[in-house]
């Protein structure tokens, strides 16, 4: 656990590596991390948890993040979500504005000072009493490839991963209904890459809960009905690690848009719009993995 440093200190710690920053620094030196999560910790007097969304690049990381955080803030389900910061507001307002042009938000971009970071005080209305500070990164899918494939390249996503006191990990399901073995062998690999971090000693299982989210699930709807059924047939390679590895997985079906139109972009690429925008399955996996913090 990291000790808070007093604000009157000379050098801060950064929340998600730990290294030593001068007071002023606005990013970690180490990490890219912003300092302002220190600042809010500090102003807090908690520690925060981090939850963590990985996954391809593509399977909707920022649309379901963006969309979870909105939900949220306008009380699905009984939660009560305070933003702390207003920059922590940046992630859903994109992907809300986005949305309602009947656009998809943009890839998120490799560098660590253009993820968006959202800062949230959760908590269930009909529960008040327990309040959880949670730090919600965007990370860029193409940065994780790079990470997993060749540790070290991102220092950020390993301490962040270390850190992660719950992890929501998307998989293409519309592409794995579609018979491609790409999400299952991403997946796999972050799994594995995941249970290298977090090494626990020899038998036992990791104790992360990880909850898995078939995203896309308006392409292929069975999702829905039997999120496990489909995971065993489709994902059978991470299904199987998962099982052997992790004691605390759950797997859920989600989709943001309800339909889709197509057309084409600037460069005349077949592009998919949203239509309509009906949340199916958004709260249930991060509801899932809060009562496991
Ligand atoms: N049908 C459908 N398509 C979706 C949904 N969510 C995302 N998409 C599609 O997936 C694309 C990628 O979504 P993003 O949220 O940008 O993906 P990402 O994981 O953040 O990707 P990176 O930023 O590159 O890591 C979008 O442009 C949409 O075409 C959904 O709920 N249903
Ligand atoms: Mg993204
Ligand atoms: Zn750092």
């Amino acid at each position: 656990m990291t000790t808070l440093t007093a604000p009157q200190a000379e050098a801060l710690k950064c929340l998600v590596c730990d290294d030593e920053n001068k007071i002023n620094a606005t990013v970690c030196e180490t990490c890219g991390a912003p300092m302002a999560l220190v600042h809010e910790t500090i102003a807090q007097e908690r520690e925060p948890c981090i939850v963590t969304v990985i996954g391809d690049s593509n399977v909707g990381k920022t649309v379901y993040l963006g969309m979870l955080l909105d939900m949220l803030s306008k009380r699905a389900d009984d939660f009560d979500a305070v933003p702390k910061g207003a920059y922590s507001i940046n992630l859903q307002h994109t992907v809300v504005s986005y949305l309602g042009a009947r656009q998809f938000p943009p890839k998120t971009a490799m560098e660590v000072d253009e993820w968006h970071w959202a800062y949230y005080q959760v908590s269930l209305r009909s529960r008040e009493s327990d309040i959880y500070d949670l730090v919600m990164p965007d990370m860029a899918g193409e940065a994780l490839s790079a990470e997993v494939s060749s540790p070290n390249t991102f220092a950020v996503i390993r301490s962040l991963l270390d850190k992660s006191t719950g992890i929501i990990l998307l998989v293409d399901a519309a592409m794995a209904a579609a018979g491609s073995p790409q999400p299952d062998f991403f997946a796999l690999k972050l799994m594995t890459y995941l249970d290298g971090v977090r090494a626990t000693k020899r038998g036992r299982r990791n104790p992360t809960p990880v909850a898995v989210v078939l995203s896309k699930a308006d392409y292929c709807p069975e999702c829905f009905d039997d999120p496990n059924g489909f995971a065993k047939t489709n994902l059978n390679r991470v299904w199987n690690l998962c099982d052997n590895r992790f004691e605390n997985v759950s797997f859920f079906s989600a989709s943001v848009v309800g339909a889709l139109g197509y057309g084409t972009d600037e460069s005349q690429n077949v592009v998919p719009f949203p239509l309509h925008v009906a949340p199916r399955g958004v709260v249930e996996p991060f509801e899932w993995v809060l009562a496991r913090l």
